[in-house]
């Protein structure tokens, strides 16, 4: 007798954790979108995760991280599934068991996460029985398309397909099983996706919502603030091309009607803020460039935008802190947290509770309802998104999340600019071009930015008309190319005539440093 193959058991096994986790998708799409089984393991796997895989991450696939964790997800589930199938046809019921105990892991992670819901652990459970079950059926089934058919009579003989062929029946049977198992698994995972009534809902009231005018409009963003340069960056960032970074894989979803903020921890007061009593409030502009720790030297982890908030410092001041509080950890919906140092929430900066981003309500992606924004700091320790809580507290009583994985306590913006035109490794016609960037140091503010191509002197460039030492500033200077191949590096001065140091760190624990260059062809 041939030797069985193992195909069959690890269709089997994949057939069934498809058809489970397909369920456990759509019920998590219908009742409680945070809990689907993906997202929670994958949110796990992300808070689990070392900094460096992080950074990897982030290095290897920018703002699709998150595409690419789900992606290995589902080949590591695919590759466990597989095994599970053949062990359940070699040795049952183990491979239901491990199903099974996947299921109920996911459950037990999913009931333990931050903002979980009291249904949360019931698509992982789901999952895990469905796929148990089916795995039992499969397996069996597998095992007799394996085994040769006592030829029936009137059938068999010489001229009869080879045994465990195509015409087989308990083969055909069991690939037709298989095949429909994994079709159902994938439709009601794509129906789950579909669903996500939450999502929908609030995404749905996020259009409709009218956001109100500020009590204090920002002054209007000098039209000189925009070189209008081909390839360079535009001064105000359009929210669909603003980076986005966070822990969350499935974007939280808070209804403005159900948000509220508590400010707690050491106060004199307790506060407690409703959408409604904040939006009441009189709500001011103001241009923030926003730039993540883990922004490369030349990358494009920043964005500038016009928010609409109200400042952190009237809330906090109506709370009263005491006066041995050092630092706010703000708390996200979904368990988040940063730790930023009190006085860069109560000094004269534009540090707010932001609910516009743009003009528009802010895109759920980018924390909607509310979010907060804070000038010269890092987003890992002040730009919370759908945030909930403010405890005051002390940097020697709290950490955050990502103080809590190596990142340094404190996050100033570094001083950097980078080149936007040319690209890197694009070529160029000889003659009279353009070179052009951006700088920023946040809530210092860039005083110049220079340029040198190849081991040439240092040029001046010119800068533009700067919105504020709280944004980013574009910059150009003309070059004259001369064909070859050419290395372009600029760096840029702040206010206080500090130079852009060349020397190279690494953007763990406290942010990227060096100088950009790009290598260009001129033809
Ligand atoms: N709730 C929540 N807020 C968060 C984060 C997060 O992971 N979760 N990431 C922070 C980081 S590291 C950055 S750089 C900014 C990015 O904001 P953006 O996605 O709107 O650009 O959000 C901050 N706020
Ligand atoms: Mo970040």
């Amino acid at each position: 007798m041939p030797r069985p193959s193992p195909l069959p058991p690890a269709l089997a096994g994949i057939a069934s954790v498809a058809l489970g986790a397909g369920a456990g998708e759509l019920l998590a799409g219908l009742f409680a979108p945070a809990s689907s089984p993906f997202a929670v393991v994958g949110g796990a796997i992300i808070d689990l995760a070392p900094s460096w895989a992080k950074d990897t991450a982030i290095a290897l696939f920018g703002t699709s991280d998150k595409i690419a964790l789900l992606v290995g997800i589902g080949l590591v589930a695919v590759i466990l599934a597989a095994g599970a199938g053949w062990l359940e046809a070699r040795k049952a019921p183990w491979g239901r068991v491990v199903v099974a105990a996947f299921g109920i892991g996911g459950a037990f992670v999913a009931a333990t996460r931050a903002g979980a819901t009291e249904a949360a652990w019931f698509p992982a459970a789901l999952a895990g029985a469905i796929g148990a079950i089916a795995i039992g059926f499969l397996a069996r089934s597998a095992n007799r398309s394996q085994v040769s058919p006592a030829p029936a009579e009137g059938e068999g003989g010489p001229a009869d397909p080879v045994e465990g062929g195509p015409a087989d029946p308990d083969r055909r049977r069991f690939f037709v099983w298989a095949g429909v198992t994994t079709a159902t698994g994938l439709v009601l995972a794509i129906a789950g996706g579909a669903v996500r009534a939450g999502a929908q809902a609030v995404t749905a009231a996020r259009d409709a919502l009218r956001l109100p005018a500020p009590a204090v409009a920002a002054p209007p963003v000098p039209a000189a603030a925009e070189l209008g340069i081909d390839g360079l960056a535009p001064v105000v960032t359009p929210n669909g091309e603003f980076y986005r970074i966070d822990t969350a894989l499935v974007v939280p979803q808070v209804a403005a009607s159900d948000w509220s903020l508590r400010i707690h921890g050491m106060v004199e007061q307790e506060v407690t803020l409703t959408w409604d009593e904040l939006v009441a409030l009189p709500l001011e502009e103001s241009i923030t460039t926003l730039t993540c720790v883990s922004n490369e030297v030349g990358g494009d982890l920043i964005g500038n935008a016009l928010w609409l908030g109200y400042p952190i410092r009237e809330l906090l001041a109506r709370a009263r802190p005491t006066a041995d509080a050092d630092m706010v950890l703000s708390r996200s919906i979904d368990g988040f947290t940063a730790s930023s140092p009190i006085e860069a929430l109560t000094d004269e900066r534009n540090a707010i509770l932001a609910v516009g981003m743009n003009g528009e309500p802010l895109p759920t992606e980018h924390g909607f309802p509310v979010r907060m924004v804070v000038p010269g700091l890092y987003g890992y320790v002040s730009a919370t998104k759908w945030v909930t809580e403010l405890e005051v507290t002390r940097f020697d009583a709290a950490t955050s999340y990502w103080t809590d994985r190596g990142w340094s306590e404190r996050g100033p913006i570094k001083l950097e600019s980078r080149i936007d035109v040319p690209r890197r490794s694009t070529s160029v016609a000889a003659g009279d071009t353009v070179i052009a960037g951006v700088a920023w140091q946040q809530h210092v503010g860039v005083a110049g930015v220079e340029v040198k191509v190849d081991d040439g002197d240092w040029q001046q460039a010119t800068l533009a008309t700067g919105i504020s030492d709280d944004t980013w500033v574009q910059w150009s200077v003309p070059w004259a190319a001369e064909p070859g191949s050419h290395r372009l590096t600029c760096r840029a001065t702040n206010v206080d005539g500090e130079t852009q140091t060349p020397d190279e760190a690494n953007v763990v624990p406290d942010g990227a440093t060096g100088w950009h260059s790009v290598e260009v062809t001129v033809r």
